[in-house]
């Protein structure tokens, strides 16, 4: 059940031009995340999706986070203040989770140096693999150290580079009420019903493929992000990163990206 969501302003686009030379100056802490062999991703922060596996929090994760919150409050506390003091007033107190990854980074695209010759990427070309965000239920230890843990999750993600012809979200339910009309958006729900019926016909892929067709929805819905753009969510829709169309490989999707749930009244954001 989707409880509250939306999409606001959060940062202006020369904030936005300003935060992409800071997240590439510290490229050093790219996580680089490879598919097939090729690179178009990279995440900076300790993220619980990728760094840890069926919440058993292994060594890879708590060193990731030891790490990497340091250097992130050291470099973009900025962007963390005015996420938390934009967000409290929309669904209630939040706060960094210490105990875990901070908000990280995701960058689809190449570092700015590795932009040697440009190159199209393939439309569909970026992980789009379908899921609902219930990985950050898994933090137990971390949870427990709160009286009381409510069960509604809360996703944000904060738009600072997009792809020339829109960058967005795939959102897989009705109940949500944001949806984009756009050329971009038609294009991306004409491939995702594409690759829909393509999974009927050959089920495994992705993971959670039975999911989608339970949907029964003539087409997705589509939150179309804009430069600064923070989208929020209170509820567990099941999505997906949309993928670019027509983009050129020196073109990026930078995103901040915060979970969190509700402990002793305050949202402990997380990666
Ligand atoms: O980048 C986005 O728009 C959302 C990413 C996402 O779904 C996630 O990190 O869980
Ligand atoms: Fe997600």
């Amino acid at each position: 059940m989707i409880k509250q969501t939306g999409i606001v302003r959060l940062l202006s686009e020369e904030q936005c031009d300003d935060l992409i030379k800071r997240i590439d100056s510290v490229d050093q802490y790219w996580t680089p995340r490879p598919r097939n062999g090729v690179n178009l991703f990279y995440t900076m922060g300790a993220a619980s999706y990728l760094d840890t596996y069926n919440g058993a929090r292994p060594n890879q994760y708590i060193d990731s986070y030891k790490k990497m919150n340091p250097i992130l409050k050291e470099n973009f506390s900025d962007l963390y203040k005015i996420l938390i003091d934009t967000l409290t007033p929309i669904v209630g107190p939040c706060e960094l989770a210490e105990n875990l990854g901070i908000p990280g980074f995701q960058i689809f695209g190449l570092k700015k140096n590795n932009m040697g010759q440009v190159f199209d990427i393939p439309n569909l070309g970026y992980s789009t693999e379908l899921h609902s965000d219930k990985v950050s239920y898994n933090h137990k230890e971390a949870w427990s150290e709160y009286e009381e843990v409510e069960e509604d999750l809360l996703t944000v993600t904060v738009a600072i580079d997009l792809h020339k012809n829109g960058s967005g979200l795939v959102v897989w339910d009705n109940e949500m009420h944001i949806d984009s009309d756009s050329e971009y958006a038609n294009s991306v729900k004409d491939q995702s019903m594409i690759a829909l019926n393509k999974i009927k016909e050959a089920s495994g892929y992705p993971f959670n493929s039975d999911k989608i067709v339970e949907f029964n929805m003539d087409k997705p819905k589509i939150v179309e992000y804009f430069k600064g753009s923070m989208f929020y969510v209170i509820g567990d829709p099941w999505h997906q990163v949309a993928p670019p169309v027509n983009a050129k490989s020196d073109e990026r999707r930078i995103t901040l990206q915060a979970h969190a749930l509700k402990c002793d009244g305050i949202w402990r954001l997380h990666f």
